[in-house]
């Protein structure tokens, strides 16, 4: 009374005889974001996590008087790929532009700069949760006679192409006249210099710059927070989300992510849903 017992086994078998196909169909072009047991996020090489990001995004991220990148992002997706064991973290500054191109074609594992989850973006990459949730600001000088948004009409506006801040403008300040830069700093130096009257960006970066150039004010903050900052990473790669997810949510949970919030955005109100559980005292703000 033998049991035939070797339908199941031999189901199975077939079932690994066709998983090994699929995963050796993947690794055979040796194309960069394919999982294999050595490199189970599929990162263009093992024990690397090659991350595109800006060098003049203080305090998100720059590079200092050595060349070295830091900043909160820098300083925080440092930390979660360490949690997630992704190998180092080497930082390459890019333009904001060229930036989710770039990691879409897996010349890059992550994109990390600030950068806002939107549907139209995520059509191009898949993001993280978001880890930062603030404002679009408008930076000028204190003898523009621009004291808020509406003053904007007739007026030379930089904005840093690709940004939210672009498509914001386009959109809400139809009267003022766009001035596209590949980056902050050289908007800043057109703002310091006359050629342009305002220059639109995130708001920590404008609280950098009006540190560095008392000359310079805030005329508006515009909350951004239905897109919030997360991590942009190629799309179809679930094992890398769920990876940098976890990671991001212990790095909140225990009290780092509030640790780099107070270290680079001193003063700065404080979004409570990336808090440890027991310090979120009011209802969070919505996030994606
Ligand atoms: O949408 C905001 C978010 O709420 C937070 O304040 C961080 O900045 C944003 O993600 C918007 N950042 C811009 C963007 O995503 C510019 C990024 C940059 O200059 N590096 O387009």
């Amino acid at each position: 009374m033998k049991r035939r017992t070797l339908l199941r086994p031999a189901g199975l078998l077939a079932a690994a005889a066709s998983a090994a196909l699929v995963l050796a169909a993947c690794s055979s072009g040796g194309a960069s974001g394919s999982a294999t047991k050595d490199n189970p996020y599929g990162l263009i090489e093992a024990g690397t996590v090659r991350v595109a990001s800006l060098g003049d995004a203080k305090p998100y991220t720059f590079t200092d008087a050595n060349g070295n990148f830091t900043g909160f992002d820098v300083e925080l997706f440092t930390d979660v790929a360490k949690r997630a064991h992704l190998g180092k973290a080497v930082f390459t500054g890019q333009d904001f532009s060229g930036l989710l191109s770039a990691v879409a074609n897996h010349q890059f594992d992550v994109g990390v700069a600030a950068i806002g989850i939107t549907d139209e973006r995520k059509k191009t990459v898949d993001f993280s949760d978001g880890y930062l949730a603030g404002y679009l600001s408008v930076l000028t000088t204190r003898s523009s006679g621009i004291d808020s948004s509406a003053d904007l009409a007739g007026k030379r506006l930089g904005v840093v192409q690709g940004t939210l801040q672009e498509t914001y403008a386009v959109k809400h300040f139809p009267k003022a006249s766009l001035v596209r830069f590949p980056d902050n700093n050289a908007a800043v130096s057109a703002l310091n210099s006359g050629s342009i009257d305002a220059h639109f960006l995130d708001y920590e970066a404008l609280k950098s710059y009006i540190a560095q150039y008392p000359d310079l004010k805030d005329a508006e903050d515009i909350p951004s927070f239905d897109a919030p900052a997360g991590f942009a990473i190629a799309k179809g790669n679930p094992a890398l989300k769920k990876a940098l997810d976890t990671a991001l949510h212990a790095a909140m949970e225990d009290g780092t992510w509030k640790t780099l919030y107070q270290k680079w955005f001193p003063g700065s109100p404080m979004p409570e849903q990336y808090l440890p559980k027991a310090e979120q005292t009011s209802t969070p703000t919505p996030s994606k």
